[in-house]
């Protein structure tokens, strides 16, 4: 199938390793396609569903005990602990491969070895990677189908290069006690076993586009970044492109595919989605930052997901779509999850594919519910009605401003500017969310996930932001801006106090607005914050003094959250840039 020397070897080390009784190529034609999907109906890992009303449409449920990533059992293993830094779990490399391979060994007997050639990003993009899975698991093809882009053009485009990703997932037993998710960044290498949850085994998602593709980038010097990226059309048919970062549970997916307010609509306003997760950016020849989705679906959460609160993105899943972990309606062979709409089906299968009582269901009490919180959807990208014009092109969209963000009920204000590229990188190391009553544990309990990499940088933080400097170093004048918002900001008695979803694309436009040089700000100690007055208020429910409200910088808060920010930066060591320390201790002044 290939005459590259590199694939060649490391395939055939795998065979040796793993001894499957047969090898199948994957190359992404329908045909074969087709023929997978039978086979994992006929091994009862897929269900199909109703083909009028959810065509080419799939089901799947992974064991119970198999529903997540698993952070604690998430190595990076370079040379040295130092590499790996303060934020990540690491190994000794041989120690691990050793560890890994003992496991694996022989665990392809009687079964199939699949070998997926793909590519994150465009096929032959400038911006794009190439990576081979090997994989027991139908599933995993057929979610690999969807998710990157798969065909006998990714092994031309390679050639001979070294330059590609080695992934080997192995289900093993999905035993517990001995799985493992480990990255060789050092050797280009994933290795997963004993999993068959998505964002464990779907190797070119967060171990190949984030942990992999964050060191490389630190090494090439671009970036891979936990970012949606959107376009921004104004009247003018004009758009200008956001990439943006949040923690789980921040509505990512969401603002990816934002549908704007009527009166804006009505304008001529649009959002377009280019990705919902994953960014890869690098300087352009005409030095500004142009990014890229690498992937080529989205593999969003389905609980809460309705026409409400994301149409676009329900509109997605309606074919060719692999649902995991969703209740199964029994009366029309659809799925049903918990937020899609008020009917609770009263013939339905639960995620486990127990029969499901709607009598027992109760919100606050997840053992309760009949799709997993953290099910999925696995949709083609190409099914979303709002998906960018420039997803398939691969010389990337230009970026005209970065956006972090995360829940704090009283701390940061709705959006802020950053003062600088520098400033931007401070607000971005020091991003934090607060945890809800819909996770367990304590409420309000603020965590710290810079730039939303915490479980997803593949070498040491500090050298990350670092590099994020030297980025900004480059990029000079032509660095896009940098902001913060906060959709959560709550009154007295804990409500949020704005809307969010579509009426987001109102903060959009400021931080656009300010990009052009077209809006004004008050300068503050944390940076600029908009006027009041322009954020637009057409047909919404809220008065000026709400809106000032929740864009006031409180000062004994701010001074609390710099005292935090000092304790964050203490696990970084020297490893901590003298740039970010000296951010700090600004900020403070600026407060006092
Ligand atoms: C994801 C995540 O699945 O960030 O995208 O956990
Ligand atoms: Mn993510």
């Amino acid at each position: 199938m290939t005459k590259n020397e590199t694939v060649i070897k490391w395939l055939g080390e795998m065979e040796e390793l793993l001894t499957p009784d047969k090898v199948v190529w994957i190359n992404g034609s329908e045909e074969q396609t087709e023929e997978l999907r039978k086979l994992a109906v006929e091994l009862g890992e897929l269900t199909k569903l109703n083909e009028e009303k959810l065509p080419g449409c799939y089901l799947h449920r992974t064991k119970p005990n198999d529903v997540a990533r698993v952070e604690d059992r998430t190595f990076i293993c370079t040379t040295t602990k130092e590499e790996a830094g303060p934020t990540n779990n690491w190994e000794d490399p041989a120690k691990m491969y050793k560890k890994l391979y003992d496991i694996a060994r022989g665990s392809y007997k009687g079964r199939t070895m699949y070998v997926i050639p793909y590519s994150m990003g465009p096929i032959g993009s400038p911006l794009a990677k190439i990576g081979i899975e090997v994989t027991d698991s139908v599933y995993v093809v057929l979610n690999m189908l969807i998710m990157t882009r798969v065909s006998d053009k990714v092994m031309e485009v390679l050639g001979d290069s070294n330059d590609w990703v080695r992934g080997l997932h192995s289900r093993c037993d999905i035993d517990p006690e001995n799985r493992y998710i480990c990255h060789f960044p050092q050797d280009n290498t994933i290795i997963s076993v004993n999993s068959g949850y998505g964002g464990n085994v779907l190797l070119g998602k967060k171990c190949f586009a984030l942990r992999i593709a964050s060191y490389q980038g630190w090494k090439e010097g671009w970036m891979a970044e936990h970012m949606l990226i959107l376009g921004l059309q104004n009247p003018k048919g004009e758009v200008k492109y956001i990439a943006a970062a949040f923690p789980s549970a921040c509505g990512k997916t969401n603002l990816a595919m934002l549908i704007p307010p009527k009166y804006l609509r009505d304008k001529g306003y649009k959002i377009w989605t280019v990705g919902d997760d994953i960014s890869w950016m690098r300087i352009g020849p005409d030095g500004y930052l142009y990014a890229i989705n690498p992937e080529n679906g989205f593999f969003g959460v389905a609980p809460g997901t309705n026409e409400h609160s994301n149409f676009n993105a329900l509109e997605s899943t309606k074919k060719n779509t692999i649902f995991t972990n969703v209740a199964l309606d029994l009366n029309d062979n659809t799925v049903w999850w918990e937020g899609l709409n008020k009917n609770l089906p009263e013939n339905a299968l639960d995620w486990k594919g127990n029969p499901w009582d709607p009598a027992k269901f109760n919100k606050a009490d997840k053992t309760t519910c009949a799709a997993h919180p953290n099910s999925r959807f696995t949709a083609p990208a190409e099914n979303c009605p709002c998906i960018s014009d420039e997803f398939n092109k691969g010389q990337g969209v230009r970026i005209s401003a970065i956006v972090f963000g995360g829940r704090r009920a009283k701390c940061a204000p709705l959006v802020y500017q950053s003062k600088n590229w520098e400033n931007g990188v401070f607000v971005g190391s020091a991003m934090a969310s607060e945890t809800t009553a819909a996770a367990a544990g304590a409420v309000g309990v603020v965590r710290r996930d810079p730039m939303a990499m915490l479980p997803f940088c593949g070498y040491h933080m500090g050298d990350y932001f670092r590099h994020w400097l030297e980025m900004g170093k480059k990029l000079g004048d032509k660095a896009p801006k940098i902001f913060n918002v906060n959709w959560f900001r709550t009154d007295d008695e804990g409500n949020f106090v704005w809307p969010g979803f579509g009426d987001n694309m109102r903060v959009l436009n400021w931080i656009i607005d300010r990009c052009e040089g077209k809006a004004d700000a008050t300068e503050t100690a944390i940076g600029y914050v908009p006027k009041p007055e322009d954020i637009d208020l057409t047909d919404l429910d809220m008065d000026m003094e709400t809106l000032k409200d929740i864009l006031t910088v409180d000062k004994d808060i701010w001074t609390k959250e710099a005292e935090e920010i000092e304790e964050h930066y203490k696990k970084f060591g020297d490893k901590l840039p003298a740039e970010l320390r000296a951010q700090l201790d600004n900020l403070k002044a600026n407060l006092k």
